[in-house]
């Protein structure tokens, strides 16, 4: 694919992601995911916060999440939807999708490992 067929194909995603998210129950899979990381929960921001006025953002200690990020590092994400957040807390150790789109690499799904 080219670069612009490619950034269609995220615009289509991105409206896929976003107009049925208040209708879905608050276990989304992985099944459509770009890469699965695995990491522990630093902080849940839901928005606004210090880190983006208008999205939820989590920051994770993630290990290596292979064909993207081979080291271990605690950074930022932007996610989804502030469903994600739910039945998750700082310390929980947590397996989450990523999804490349045209501003953001989006967490799409987060799921508690333990705590
Ligand atoms: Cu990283």
């Amino acid at each position: 694919m080219d670069h612009l067929a490619r950034r269609l194909c995220g615009l289509l995603l991105l409206v896929a992601l976003a107009a049925p998210a208040a209708a879905q129950p608050a276990r989304p899979t992985t099944a459509n995911a770009d890469w699965r990381g695995t990491g522990t929960v630093l902080a849940i921001l839901p928005a606004p916060s210090d880190l983006h006025a208008t999205r939820p953002v989590i920051v994770l200690q993630h290990e290596a999440i292979a064909g993207l990020m081979e080291q271990v590092m605690a950074m930022p994400f932007l996610v989804a939807s502030p469903a994600l957040f739910e039945g998750i807390r700082p310390g929980d150790r947590v397996a989450f999708g990523l999804k490349d789109v045209p501003d953001a690499l989006l967490v799409i799904s987060i799921e508690r490992l333990s705590r």
